[in-house]
């Protein structure tokens, strides 16, 4: 048994008991009341989910078992010779909450590089969609696809389900599918915008540095993947991808069933969708003043008419977030660091549209939130190092959020979370409730 596995398991021992008292002893405590606003408005900060894998505080922004992101990248085992860490690493963590070891990073190294053989059919699943298929539709089908080699739905079919061992079969799962994310996104992109150029895997690389290398891209590129991945991992879980692949995971069905159905919300234009979104708008808009950056007064005028038009400004506002995403602070940083990039004209539109935009969303008057998310930034990172194609943006996205996702996922089906099942009323329960 790995070594993550073996710990992990030791923790979920230790932390069943916690929540067999919890709901023994303390089942009827109240977490809050649910108001008419949050039954129609999408259970906006209802606290109805469990999960120990990140938190987010509106003010203050994720924490992943506990650490802020600087924390993080400063806490795990890095890559030699780059500044950022393995995403193996961060698996381990998400996973067990403990920083591994550069010795247990290596092991989960290893382990995803002999899973990440990438089955034939998924390839003939994926060229026998229509060139023209969205590459998340393509991305999600090829996790589908993956669903006939799932070790939980075979022992279960198999009489084999046990409710105290069948996280094991899902930790399967999920090991098998993260080490082959990156491999069938590299294939979608080749196939789509490289002439179907595809490159093998290099046993030497990590995760990161492989998919970089699968892609053909440079050197310099295998850092923004470890940090891209890493970032995009997890948002607590009540985002709408995270709580998708859970609610899914919820009626016993597997992690592939769970997780394509997670990537169809992460394609949702107000989701993951919006990186896309961001890069569109902001290239158009430089196409339009012919390259130019434009002054303050034009990205003003650009700004107020893309909301006059009823549209949203993509890459701003959040459900739960109340300042500038950290995530988006941290792919700043990198930006602000790197040579070349510092200078670059579509990265100094995205830094004038972070001064102006949230004064122009403050006045708009709607947003809770004026400030940036982790999608006003990262395309122009990609767009920057070659990666144009923005509709395959969520696809980088999608590949980074199973880390979080598959971790949670695991813990639900140890700490045995029951079947989703929300209550609904009708809209004269409501009108009565309120005295209308
Ligand atoms: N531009 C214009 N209007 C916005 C806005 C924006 N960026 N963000 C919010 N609003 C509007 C909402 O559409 C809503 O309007 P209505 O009352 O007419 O419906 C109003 O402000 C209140 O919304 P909110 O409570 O502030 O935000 P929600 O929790 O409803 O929605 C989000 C959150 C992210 C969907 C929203 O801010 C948005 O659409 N942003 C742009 C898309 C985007 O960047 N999405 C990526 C999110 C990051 C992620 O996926 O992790």
């Amino acid at each position: 048994m790995s070594t993550l596995k073996k710990v992990l398991s030791q923790k979920i021992d230790a932390h069943r008991p916690r929540i067999t008292k919890l709901v023994k002893q303390c089942g009827d405590v109240k977490l809050g009341d649910v108001t008419i606003a949050q039954a129609i408005g999408g259970a906006r900060g209802v606290k109805c989910l469990v999960t120990d894998i990140s938190y987010l505080d509106p003010f203050e922004g994720i924490r992943f078992r506990g650490l802020t992101i600087p924390e993080t990248f400063d806490a795990l085992p890095k890559v030699p010779g780059s500044e950022y860490p393995y995403v193996e690493g961060f698996w381990y963590m998400l996973f067990t909450g403990d920083v591994p070891t550069m010795e247990q990073t290596l092991e989960v190294v290893a382990e995803w590089q002999k899973n990440s053989v990438v089955p034939q059919y998924v390839f003939d699943v994926l060229d026998a969609l229509p060139d023209d298929s969205h590459p998340m539709a393509m991305f999600s089908s090829a996790v589908l696809a993956m669903q006939r080699d799932s070790v939980f739905a075979k022992n279960y079919r198999d009489g084999k389900f046990n409710k105290m061992t069948c996280w094991e079969d899902m930790y399967e799962d999920c090991t098998n599918m993260m080490a082959k994310l990156g491999p069938i996104g590299a294939y979608i992109y080749n196939k789509k915008y490289r002439d179907n150029d595809q490159i093998a895997a290099d046993p030497n690389l990590d995760m990161g540095g492989n998919f970089a290398h699968m892609i053909g891209q440079s050197d310099d590129y295998k850092d923004v993947s470890r940090m891209y991945f890493i970032l995009h991992s997890d948002h607590e879980s009540g985002n709408v991808s995270a709580h998708t692949t859970h609610l899914v995971a919820s009626a016993l069905s597997d992690a592939y069933y769970a997780y394509s159905a997670g990537l169809g919300g992460l394609a949702g234009p107000l989701h993951g969708l919006a990186n896309e979104e961001v890069l569109r708008w902001t290239q158009n808009f430089m196409e339009e003043l012919g390259g130019e950056v434009p002054t303050e007064e034009k990205l003003k005028e650009a700004l107020w008419a893309t909301l006059n038009s009823g549209q949203v400004i993509p890459g701003y506002g959040h459900a739960v977030l109340r300042k500038t995403d950290p995530r988006y602070t941290s792919q700043r940083e990198f930006c602000m660091k790197t040579e070349g990039l510092k200078d670059y004209p579509l990265f100094q539109l995205v830094r004038m549209i972070f001064e102006v935009a949230p004064g122009v969303l403050t006045e708009h008057g709607k947003a809770k939130n004026p400030w940036p998310n982790v999608d006003a930034q990262s395309g122009v990172i990609q767009w920057y190092y070659g990666v144009t194609q923005y509709e395959f943006y969520t696809v980088l996205f999608g590949i980074g959020r199973a880390l979080g996702c598959l971790a949670n996922i695991t813990w639900d089906r140890a700490l045995g979370y029951g079947i989703e099942r929300p209550k609904s009323v009708t809209t004269a329960m409501l009108e009565e409730a309120a005295g209308i």
